[in-house]
C-alpha cells in the first residue's frame, strides 16, 4: 500500500513491491547496449522498496544502475504505472519501449499505458543517483547518505474505462470560522469519441457537489472549484479529526483525506485553531542501517511512538518530502510536520545556475501539490542552510515563496538559516527558522545571547530554533564533565538548550537535531568524516537502531516536569 488508506473503490491496484533484478552500470554502458531490450544475465536480487546501498557489494555505489521486474495484467482499457519515489533520475521502459523520465528523488510520478495487452510485461528502470555541484538537488556535498534505488512503493492501476481521474488535489481552508475545500482534479479521456460524465464529490459519505463534464477525445480536463462546508470539526494534535473525500466519476473514483486546521501568524507567535502553538519537535531523516531511506511502515510507527513518548508534538522532515505514508500517520496521530525540499547547503555560486533554480521551483511545486491536503503540515520550508545572505539567495527565496503561494496561501512559509544576522531573506517569509550549534561547534556566544540578538534583528515575527544539538556516541560514557562524544556531555548540552528554549516566551518552539543517528557522507575530500565518527551523524537522541541515549531520557524527563509544572 502506498498510503495508509484505500485510494479507490473502483480501480484495480496491483503492487509491484517485491524482488526485482538489479545491475549496477558504473561504466554507463546500458543505454548503448540497450539493456532495456535485453537485461544482462548477471544481476543481483533486490527488494523494492529498497536502496542498493544496503546491499553489501554496493554499500557505497553511486552512479547508474538498472532495475527490472516482470508482472502480469488482466484485460483492461488502460494501465497507470506509478512510482512514489526513485532516487534521483529515473528513465523507464515497458517491454523495451520508452515510457518517459523523471528527476527528483522524493516525489511521485506515473505513466499511462493505453491497452497494455493481457499477460506478462517487463518494466525496466535506469536509476541514477549521481550527484554533482551545480545541477542536482541535493548536491554532492551532504551530511546524509545519497542512497540510490526505488525507496518507496511502485504499483500499477488497471482501468476498465476510457475516462479516468489523473489527480485530485484538496486544499483545506478555514474562512471566517467555516471549513472550505479548494478542489483541483485532472480528468483524462483516452476515448476516440466525446464522452459525457457525471461527477460527484463526497465528504465522509455526504454528497457536497456534483456536475457534468464533456471530455473531448484524447483530452485532459481540469475541474477547479471551491466548496463551502460550514461548521466542521477541527483537526488538532489532541483531536486529529480527518475527513475522507472521494471524487466519483461513474466508472472511476479517487479518494483522498484531509482535515481542517487553522494556522495563523500573529506577532511573534503562531496560532493553531486560535490557540498559541508551541512546537516541541525533532528533526528526522528517513534512515536506518538495514533499510537506508526505504523505511518500512512498522519502523515509521515506532519512530512516531518514540517522538510521542518523549513528549514531542512535531517533526521536521529534514531535509526532503517524506514518504506519504508517514504524513498519513502524522495526520492520524496529530503530529505537526514541517516539510522541505532537499535544497541543502548551496553557495551563491551554485544558486546562480539556472537548472538548479528551475529544479528547486519544480520540487517546491511538486511537494506542495502532493501534500497540501495533509492537515499535519503546519508550515512549508523552501530550503536549508543556503546562501540566504546574498542576492542569489534573495532571488531564489522570492521565487520559491511565490511557487508555494501559487498552490497554498493558508500556511506559513519559511526556510532554515545558519547565516544569523547576515541573512537577507527574513522579510520574504512568514516565520524565521534558525539553525545553530552554540556549545557544540561554536563557543563565541551563548544561546540566550544569540536568540536575543536575533530577536532584535528580526523584529516582530515568529521565530523558532529549527536545529540545535550535540554529538554523543551510544554507550560512550564518561565520569568527567565535558567529554566530547560522551552521552553525558550530549545530554547536558541538549537539556540546557531545551530548558532555555522552554523558558523563552518569544520562541514558537524548537526541533532537536536529531531523533536518531544517521549514516552520512564522507564529504568533499573526505573531510566531513573526520567530524563524524563511525561515518554517522551522531547527534541523535537515539542511536541508528532507535536505542535511547542519556539525552533522550533526560530531555523526556524535562518535558514531563514542564507538563506537570
Ligand atoms: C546542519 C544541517 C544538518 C546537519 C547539522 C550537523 O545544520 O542542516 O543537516 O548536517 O548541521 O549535524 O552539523
Amino acid at each position: 500500500m502506498h498510503r495508509t488508506f484505500r485510494t479507490s473503490h473502483k480501480r484495480q491496484s496491483q503492487s509491484l513491491d517485491g524482488v526485482w533484478d538489479l545491475i549496477p552500470d558504473p561504466k554507463d554502458r546500458g543505454l548503448q547496449e540497450e539493456w532495456y531490450q535485453t537485461f544482462p544475465e548477471q544481476h543481483y536480487a533486490m527488494w523494492i522498496p529498497g536502496v542498493w546501498n544496503t546491499l553489501r557489494p554496493l554499500l557505497n555505489y553511486e552512479g547508474p544502475a538498472w532495475l527490472r521486474c516482470r508482472f502480469t495484467v488482466e484485460a483492461c482499457s488502460a494501465m497507470a504505472i506509478r512510482f512514489t519515489a526513485v532516487t534521483h533520475q529515473a528513465n523507464v521502459w515497458l517491454d523495451g519501449e520508452p515510457l518517459g523520465e523523471h528527476y527528483g528523488g522524493f516525489l511521485p510520478f506515473s505513466f499511462m499505458v493505453p491497452e497494455p495487452g493481457i499477460g506478462e510485461h517487463e518494466l525496466v528502470v535506469r536509476v541514477d543517483n549521481t550527484h554533482d555541484a551545480h545541477r542536482t538537488i541535493p548536491s554532492d556535498n551532504l551530511d546524509w547518505f545519497r542512497y540510490g534505488g526505488i525507496p518507496r512503493p511502485v504499483f500499477v492501476e488497471l482501468f476498465q474505462c476510457p475516462v479516468y481521474i489523473q489527480s485530485l488535489r484538496l486544499t483545506p481552508l478555514i474562512r471566517n470560522g467555516d471549513a472550505a475545500l479548494n478542489v483541483r482534479a485532472e480528468l483524462i479521456s483516452l476515448a476516440d469519441q466525446p464522452e459525457e460524465r457525471h461527477w460527484t464529490l463526497w465528504v465522509d459519505n455526504e454528497r457536497v457537489r456534483s456536475g457534468e463534464v464533456t471530455m473531448e477525445p484524447g483530452q485532459a480536463e481540469v475541474l477547479m472549484f471551491g466548496v463551502e462546508l460550514g461548521q466542521r470539526e477541527r483537526w488538532s494534535p489532541d483531536h486529529p479529526r480527518l475527513y475522507t473525500v472521494c471524487l466519483d466519476l461513474e466508472d472511476d473514483d479517487l479518494i483522498e483525506r484531509t482535515g481542517f486546521c487553522e494556522i495563523r501568524v500573529q506577532g511573534n507567535g503562531v496560532l493553531i485553531n486560535g490557540e498559541p502553538l508551541q512546537i516541541i519537535g525533532v528533526n528526522r531523516h528517513e534512515d536506518h542501517p538495514e533499510w537506508g531511506c526505504a523505511l518500512p511502515e512498522h519502523l515509521m510507527l515506532r519512530d512516531l511512538d518514540l517522538v510521542q513518548e518523549w513528549g514531542g508534538n512535531a517533526i521536521r522532515g529534514s531535509h526532503y518530502p517524506n514518504d506519504q505514508r508517514f504524513l498519513d500517520l502524522c495526520d492520524e496521530r496529530g503530529i505537526l510536520f514541517l516539510e522541505e525540499i532537499p535544497l541543502w547547503g548551496y553557495s551563491s555560486e551554485q544558486l546562480a545556475h539556472e537548472t538548479l533554480v528551475d529544479r528547486a521551483a519544480a520540487m517546491v511545486w511538486g511537494m506542495v501539490d502532493r501534500d497540501v491536503n495533509h492537515p499535519c503540515i503546519w508550515a512549508w520550508s523552501v530550503l536549508n542552510e543556503c546562501a540566504t545572505d546574498t542576492l542569489e539567495g534573495e532571488l531564489l527565496v522570492s521565487r520559491l515563496v511565490e511557487t508555494v503561494r501559487d498552490v497554498d496561501r493558508s500556511r506559513p512559509i519559511t526556510y532554515a538559516t545558519d547565516r544569523g544576522a547576515r541573512d537577507r531573506c527574513f522579510d520574504l517569509v512568514d516565520l524565521v527558522c534558525l539553525n545553530a550549534y552554540h556549545g557544540w561547534y561554536t563557543d563565541d556566544e551563548t544561546w540566550p545571547q544569540f536568540l536575543s540578538r536575533m530577536r532584535s534583528i528580526i523584529g516582530r515575527k515568529p521565530m523558532l530554533v529549527s536545529e540545535f544539538g550535540a554529538g554523543g556516541i551510544y554507550g560512550w560514557r564518561a565520569l568527567e564533565e565535558g567529554v566530547i562524544w560522551s552521552e553525558e556531555h550530549q545530554a547536558e548540552l541538549v537539556t540546557d538548550c531545551m530548558t532555555h528554549f522552554l523558558d523563552r516566551d518569544d520562541l514558537v518552539g524548537f526541533y532537536v537535531w536529531q531523533l536518531f543517528d544517521t549514516r552520512t557522507d564522507r564529504g568533499p575530500g573526505n573531510r566531513r568524516v573526520l567530524m563524524r565518527p563511525r561515518n554517522y551523524n551522531n547527534k541523535g537522541l537515539l542511536n541508528e537502531y532507535r536505542q535511547p541515549k542519556l539525552a533522550y531520557h533526560r530531555t523526556r524527563e524535562l518535558l514531563a516536569r514542564r507538563r506537570k509544572g
